[in-house]
């Protein structure tokens, strides 16, 4: 018999005490290794408060599977709240991060045909391509002008530039120029508005924003210039290629970029694309950059993978005879390398969805409406559900173990990440271009742990040091 909803386990009935154990724990920090604490103490399922936010938590691929069944037409996450009291206080429109209901489905399924669907790929990835290769010629200029044949450094800084130069080529269909000697100032405070953005998120989701907005807390001050600065960069970008766009009468036949294509297709307003296509473009730096640093970090410390790698791409490159489209499909362990990051360093530590329809979850009864979180960052590291977690093993996406609801890093369904085909392309091009020109290596075997900002990030920088092959 399944049992009622008040029988789950878990500590959800004192909701601010909850709320300052979780403070005295710096749980805000490390919500990460909190979830996996309540898992190991709660079994596969739990029932949370913190402050005025309850959920149900679960960490079953089969689990996950029922609640994104139990999705509904509209899926719908946990709310950021300061993300949306941002654009209600500066009466900015919601782009499809942020939107529900009807708004959100007919807005998304315009920008999946442009963003994400399979063919616009083919575009992608001569854009993507080329930056690669620039990044591959500064490192290069880096480690001549060192006069050691070398070059340490925390390549984080590197990364952002190359992530904004990448999503911008997409976006815009022209180059930023960021890898190059000179630092645009307004690119590089915009990467740092976004850095604040995440950071000044997080402490925010337990306590309410429009409380912090009347008390003149910093934390909501500096989160609005935060998000000022990024709106005014995008802003800015996207008036440019209109106004080019209004000049030109179109005629060549260079891909000109999501933004033209979207406005020229004519189907949503200005204001709409505007909105989206800033979320595009803030969604691009942090994501995938972190997600590069930790293929590095993992690379660094396992040489041989690194040189398994290397190999499986010139194989590759030889074989597709300078077709980069057909390069792509060639490399199934660097694409597993890419899954076996976001398994051990997951850039979100939950999926979330309402559901919207009664479920039975580990035998317990779960009403509609409920909030329910798949707590990604413990699922991939729990030894029931992959054998030897603590192993960086691309190998195990290519054997026949069950991949059933395990990879989940960019989510899953009709709300999951829009930026998705962006990012993988733009990863796997730039892991391809560093595995044929250099050797990572790293200084001490410390172990890296991930901390909170909103996003999961490396606690500390790592440092690591580029070769020339
Ligand atoms: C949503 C992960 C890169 C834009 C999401 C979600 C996840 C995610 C987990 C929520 C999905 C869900 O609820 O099912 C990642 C990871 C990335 C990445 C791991 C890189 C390694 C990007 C990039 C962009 C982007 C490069 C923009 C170009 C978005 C947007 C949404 C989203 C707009 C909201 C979609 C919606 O609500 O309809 N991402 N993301 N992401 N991501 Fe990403
Ligand atoms: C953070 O408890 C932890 O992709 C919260 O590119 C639940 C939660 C809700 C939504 C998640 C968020 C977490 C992490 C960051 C995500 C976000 C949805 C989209 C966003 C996963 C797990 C992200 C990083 C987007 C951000 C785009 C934005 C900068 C315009």
């Amino acid at each position: 018999t399944v049992r009622p909803f008040n029988e789950i386990p878990g500590m959800w009935k004192n909701s601010i005490g909850n709320l300052y154990t979780f403070w005295k724990l710096n749980g805000f920090k490390n919500i990460h290794h909190i979830m996996v604490h309540n898992f190991n103490t709660f079994g596969p399922i739990y029932r949370e408060k913190i402050g005025y936010y309850e959920s149900v938590n679960i960490i079953n691929p089969e689990d996950a599977a029922i609640l994104f069944k139990a999705e509904g037409h509209y899926p719908k996450r946990l709310r950021v709240e300061p993300w949306t009291s941002y654009r209600d206080f500066r009466n900015r429109k919601y782009g499809v991060l942020l939107k529900g209901g009807e708004d959100w489905r007919s807005n998304r399924v315009i920008l999946n045909r442009e963003v994400i669907s399979p063919k616009v790929q083919g575009n992608f990835v001569p854009l993507l391509d080329e930056v690669g290769q620039d990044f591959v010629a500064r490192v290069r200029k880096k480690i001549e002008r060192s006069g050691q044949n070398k070059w340490t450094t925390d390549l984080s800084h590197e990364l952002f530039k190359y992530a904004l130069e990448s999503v911008s080529a997409v976006l815009y269909g022209e180059r930023l120029g960021l890898l190059l000697d000179y630092i645009d100032p307004d690119a590089q405070h915009f990467i740092d508005c976004i850095t604040l953005m995440f950071k000044t998120t997080w402490p925010m989701l337990y306590i309410p924003p429009s409380m912090l907005r009347r008390m003149g807390a910093k934390t909501w001050k500096d989160h609005v210039d935060a998000w000022d600065g990024i709106f005014n960069q995008a802003d800015h970008c996207i008036q440019n290629i209109y106004r080019q766009l209004r000049k030109e009468s179109g005629g060549q036949n260079k891909y000109p970029g999501v933004l033209a294509s979207l406005l020229m297709l004519d189907r949503l307003s200005v204001e709409e694309i505007k909105a989206s296509v800033t979320e595009l473009m803030a969604g691009g730096v942090d994501t995938t950059s972190i997600t590069l640093l930790w293929t590095l970090y993992e690379l660094a410390r396992h040489p041989d993978l690194q040189e398994e790698l290397g190999a499986e791409v010139i194989a590759a490159r030889t074989a597709s005879q300078g077709d980069t489209m057909q390069m792509l499909k060639m490399v199934p362990l660097l694409k597993g390398a890419l899954k076996e990051t976001l398994r051990l360093h997951p850039v979100a530590v939950s999926l979330q969805r309402y559901i919207t329809q009664d479920v039975v979850i580990q035998n317990y009864h779960i009403p509609s409406g409920a909030l329910v979180q798949l707590g990604l960052y413990a699922m991939g590291r729990d030894y029931r559900i992959f054998p030897r977690p603590e192993q960086y093993l691309p190998s195990r996406w290519l054997r026949n173990e069950s991949h059933y609801f395990r990879s989940l890093g960019f989510g899953f369904g009709p709300r999951q990440c829009l930026g998705r085909r962006i990012a993988e392309t733009e990863m796997q091009l730039f892991l391809i271009h560093m595995l044929e020109n250099f050797k990572i290596e790293k200084q001490r075997q410390v172990e890296v742990r991930s901390t909170f900002e909103l996003i999961l990030i490396p606690e500390k920088p790592i440092l690591l040091t580029i070769k020339p092959l």
